[in-house]
């Protein structure tokens, strides 16, 4: 095999996060809309659209190289599987955040965990809910649902929901109220523990390629005018800051351009407070890609 065979969700919620990724990492390819293998320019990448829940699989069993899924879905196949998962987590890629939680109707929210002897959960999650449970104690019967899982209460199908949560929206609609984080979950890229040589080390310029992404994106170029005196104060202002780029103005040898690469976010407060020791003339600008 000449090319890396990456498995990605076909459509849901990490699939246009996913694309944007890949692309900003220089893959080049047209939409994948509808399509199950896209072949990509800019790095030897066969990009696989299968349903998420497959993604694990496809890794561990060698169909593909890599994937980029989340978390849970991950942690509950090595779960069900049980045996050797040869599938391991490269990198926490920034967006699909959010948590698995026990929730249960809101008026019983109060009695949790005292009066949650007798109680059934649902969950699409059994494997990683069984653990959560037996790390506190507290087995419980759970009730397998692939999906729509916030309506088993009302239903009268379980007393209690294990389910994944961002906003909170959904578990309000349906008068529930979350009473303990299961599981913290954020998309991921993963990768087979064995792979053939071309393989590794294009996962390997994958992997570089994201990273000075993802650095990129919390970094900003900052260029402001200061006197020379006010230059350790800068520095300790400006977070996350290496080695500023010092350059003398040529109409008043006190004054100096700064140039600072500052890698950590709270742009305006960082400028109000460079404003405040005396610097002028600033300008913040995004960074596209960033390798160390
Ligand atoms: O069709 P396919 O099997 O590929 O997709 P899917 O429907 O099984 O998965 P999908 O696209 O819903 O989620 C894919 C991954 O996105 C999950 O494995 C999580 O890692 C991540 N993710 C991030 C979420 C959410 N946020 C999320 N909010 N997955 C699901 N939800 C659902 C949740 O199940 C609930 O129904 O959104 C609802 C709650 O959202 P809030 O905002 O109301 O709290
Ligand atoms: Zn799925």
């Amino acid at each position: 095999m000449s090319k890396l065979r990456l498995a990605i969700q076909r459509n849901g919620r990490l699939s246009d996060d996913t694309f944007a990724l890949l692309r900003r990492a220089g893959l080049e390819f047209d939409s994948p809309k509808g399509r199950l293998i896209v072949n990509c320019d800019g790095l030897p990448v066969d990009l696989l659209l299968v349903r998420d829940d497959d993604i694990p699989n496809c890794v561990r069993s060698g169909a593909c190289d890599a994937g980029i899924v989340g978390p849970d879905v991950v942690e509950e196949d090595r779960l069900q599987c049980r045996g050797p998962s040869h599938v391991q987590r490269l990198e926490a890629l920034k967006f699909g955040r959010c948590r698995l939680a026990l929730a249960v109707p809101e008026g019983k929210a109060g009695l949790f965990p005292v009066d949650f002897r007798a109680t059934t959960i649902a969950t699409s999650f059994p494997g990683i809910l069984r653990d959560f449970l037996a790390a506190q104690g507290m087995e419980r019967d759970v009730t397998i649902m692939s999906g729509s899982v916030e309506l088993a209460p009302r239903l009268g199908i379980a007393d209690a929901v294990c389910d994944l949560v961002s906003s909170g929206a959904t578990l309000r609609a349906n008068g529930l109220k979350e009473v303990a984080t299961v599981f913290e979950s954020e998309a991921v890229l993963i990768g087979r523990t064995e792979l053939g040589d071309v393989a590794v080390t294009i996962l390997a310029r994958l992997l570089a390629r994201i990273r000075s992404v993802l650095r990129a994106r919390s970094a900003r170029y900052v260029m402001m005018n200061a006197r020379r005196d006010q230059l350790d104060a800068i520095c300790r202002i400006a977070p996350g800051v290496k080695e500023p780029t010092i350059i003398p103005l040529a109409s008043d040898p006190d004054q100096v351009a700064v140039h600072v690469l500052s890698s950590e976010g709270g742009f305006w407060e960082t400028v109000e407070q460079l404003r405040a020791v005396g610097a002028t003339d600033i300008l913040v600008l995004p960074v596209e890609k960033y390798l160390e």
